[in-house]
């Protein structure tokens, strides 16, 4: 079976990496449509070999028959478009923070929860690049031992703000004040990503919280997070302290790592291997290393996880989300 696919937003940073990633992975397409808003409409994009030129979104954008519809182009749109792409049989898949924490929609993230998508209703949520590494390595650990807690200290890099990110360190390091950001990121850390709610959180850190409980499909964890900003091009790391309810043996933890989905356990420290941004660009999988007990604790472990936020974080998760239909 082919599909007739859209891409939505997809001139952006995230829309055009979903494009190469279809390619990649020979996503079955029949028809594709590109759109994005009034400014990028007329865009040339070529995809396998073919030119396309991106149509300006509306709401008779959808009149077509499109199966399913990739969106990254930011909540608001998606709050718009998805519910008039859904009325018209289409399947979103969508990128934004919009969808996420509604009860009829699921978040979905292959490796950890694909039967969720069992219960969709022509919405999918693809949730926030920091969460989605994170989880992966977790959901066998959390099935053997029992999460208890979680506390993630995540290191982003600035292409989660987008090419104002980008444009914010390259500039900073010859001298330039920065536009984006409301301090330097260039030989900084700002431990500041998304705005601040009233009880200090920012919502990158609820995001982690909330979605990493929906994702697990269990409230019962308690989990907190601080994130923050760091001068790296692409790639997040997340430093993550987990507690278990039962005992668990260090070499059963590596096993079931090694044995996870889309897990690559890069962790040898006495040659000084340990997962990093720079080797993580451009992949698929989520690095795991630095994996050691905590010894504060009981049952408790430490580990060092990192992913390419732009591929895994975001255009290779919806299209492993899209590749459940097939
Ligand atoms: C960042 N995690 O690195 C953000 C970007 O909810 O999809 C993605 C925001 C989101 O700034």
């Amino acid at each position: 079976k082919k599909f007739n696919v859209a891409v939505v937003g997809a001139t952006g940073m995230v829309g055009r990496m979903m494009l190469k990633v279809l390619e990649e992975r020979a996503f079955p397409i029949e028809n594709l449509y590109l759109f994005s808003s009034g400014k990028s409409k007329g865009t040339k994009i070529t995809f396998c070999d073919k030119e396309y030129t991106v149509e300006e979104l509306d709401e008779h954008s959808f009149d077509r028959k499109i199966d399913i519809a990739l969106f990254s182009a930011g909540g608001d749109v998606s709050k718009i478009y998805a519910p008039i792409a859904k009325s018209k049989g289409t399947v979103v898949i969508d990128n934004s923070s919009a969808w996420r924490m509604d009860k009829d929609v699921p978040l979905i993230v292959p490796e950890v929860n694909p039967d969720d998508v069992k219960w969709q209703s022509g919405i999918i949520a693809n949730p926030n690049c920091s969460t989605i590494q994170s989880v992966v390595p977790l959901v066998k650990l959390h099935e053997r031992f029992k999460i208890k807690r979680i506390v993630y200290s995540t290191y982003q890099s600035v292409s989660g703000s987008g090419v104002g990110g980008i444009k914010d360190l390259e500039e900073g390091m010859k001298g330039q004040s920065p536009q984006k950001y409301p301090h330097p990121i260039a030989y900084n850390c700002i431990p500041h990503i998304d705005v601040f709610n009233e009880d200090g959180y920012t919502k990158e850190e609820i995001k982690m919280i909330k979605e990493t409980q929906k994702i697990l499909g269990d409230e019962s964890i308690r989990v907190t997070a601080t994130t923050v900003r760091v001068p790296v091009k692409y790639s997040h790391s997340v430093s993550i302290n987990l507690e278990f309810e039962k005992p668990f043996d260090l070499d059963e933890v590596f096993s079931l790592l090694k044995s996870t989905d889309g897990v690559v356990v890069v962790d040898d420290v006495k040659n000084n291997i340990y997962p990093m941004a720079i080797h993580a660009e451009g992949k698929d999988e989520v690095f795991v290393g630095r994996v050691r007990r905590d010894f504060s604790i009981e049952n408790g472990l430490n580990m060092w996880v990192v992913a390419d936020n732009i591929r895994k974080g975001a255009a290779t998760n919806s299209v492993q989300i899209a590749e459940l239909f097939l």
